[in-house]
């Protein structure tokens, strides 16, 4: 896999929605939600404020998404907005990380005190910031990190706003020897003014697995979703008003509240989509999510589908929980026939689901 993560944030109204851990590094509370998205769409909005928090304490809200395999070398790229202006630690702090398979921070993007970025190694050592460039706050900036594991020899890059050129060059640095296992977003905050981020349009990369182009660099990217907007070739399930396509539309999930339904394997719901905003460019991948539960004991498996061509694809099963919805992804890294995806068939697909089991 190369691709190995896509967010853009957009169909959420919580975090954990789409399997990211929320996780306190100190007593108190914070504010985390949607925010507006750096084209449209959401952002995750990450900030600490004196009114949440209890008292005069400081608090570190954590992020964490994990990778569905680890590697040893890898890229995040990701659009921050900064709110307010932040050191690099003490009460007022925000860092990028990727973390191993524990969920440690192993190399992290940080800000120092004039405000340039650079790359921290916990209890190693700390890179050089690039000396011409200062963060401004209220502006979005992409920030792509390239983090290599090799002991000594272990390697950091960081490239911003889609240059071609580092404006951390390849700097040797030591990150230990345990391999990467996902990335972790972080901000403290102690009894102050407002502070935080915005975090947007996030990809990463296994630099190890697959070939060029998704193994590198992928310069300032954007995560764009798309809804239901029609029906597509087939509609198999029951809806529960309206039509099928239109209790799937959701920007945020309804809950209970528009949907569809079926116990009868082997049937499809299609649905023509809207087109992305963009009218050209590569496609790195494309990432299809539904949000679903089963009523009852007993095995139920859904997968996604994609209509390409006229005929339908399939995705991989997924057997669905008891109870509450949970958001179900998988990354097409290339279109279903095996091809790399294009504007034009995102734009002319159907997507949709089918019941397996
Ligand atoms: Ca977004
Ligand atoms: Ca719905
Ligand atoms: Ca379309």
């Amino acid at each position: 896999m190369t691709v190995t993560l896509v967010e853009g944030f957009d169909h959420i109204s919580t975090i954990q929605q789409k399997n990211w851990l929320h996780s306190f590094g100190g007593m108190g509370d914070d504010y985390s939600a949607p925010a507006t998205g750096r084209h449209g769409g959401q952002s995750w909005n990450m900030t600490g404020q004196s009114g949440g928090i209890i008292g005069a304490m400081t608090i570190g809200s954590y992020f964490t998404k994990m990778w569905p395999a680890t590697t040893t070398e890898a890229i995040l790229g990701v659009a921050i907005y900064r709110i307010a202006g932040f050191g690099p630690g003490g009460n007022q702090a925000m860092s990028l990380s990727l973390v191993n398979a524990a969920g440690t921070a192993v190399a992290s993007l940080k800000w120092d005190t004039l405000q340039r970025p650079f790359i921290y190694s916990p209890g190693f050592a700390t890179s050089s910031p690039p000396a011409n460039f200062i963060h401004q706050d209220g502006t979005w900036n992409y920030y792509e990190i390239r983090i290599k594991i090799n002991g000594a020899s272990g390697e950091c890059e960081l490239r911003m706003n889609g240059a071609s050129v580092a404006d951390i060059p390849t700097t040797a640095m030591n990150f230990g020897t345990a391999a990467l296992g996902g990335i972790q977003f972080y901000v403290g905050a102690s009894n102050g003014a407002p502070v935080g981020f915005y975090a947007d349009d996030i990809y990463c990369v296994d630099c190890t697995t697959g070939s060029a182009p998704t193994n590198t660099f992928l310069g300032d990217s954007r995560v764009d979703t798309i809804y239901p907007t029609g029906a597509g070739a087939s509609t198999e399930w029951d809806n529960n008003g309206g039509s099928n396509w239109d209790r799937v539309d959701d920007t945020v999930p309804d809950g209970d509240t528009t949907i569809v339904a079926t116990n009868v394997a082997g049937e499809v719901d299609l649905y023509e989509c809207s087109d992305v905003t963009i009218g050209s460019g590569d496609v790195w991948a494309v990432q299809t999510n539904f949000y679903a539960k089963k009523q009852d004991a007993g095995s139920r498996e859904i997968a996604a589908v994609i209509r390409q061509g006229g005929a339908n694809y399939v995705g991989s099963a997924k057997a669905l929980s008891l109870g509450s919805y949970v958001q179900y992804s998988q990354l097409w890294l290339l279109d279903p026939l095996g091809a790399a995806w294009s504007v034009t068939k995102v734009n002319t697909d159907q997507f949709g689901i089918k019941l397996v089991t």
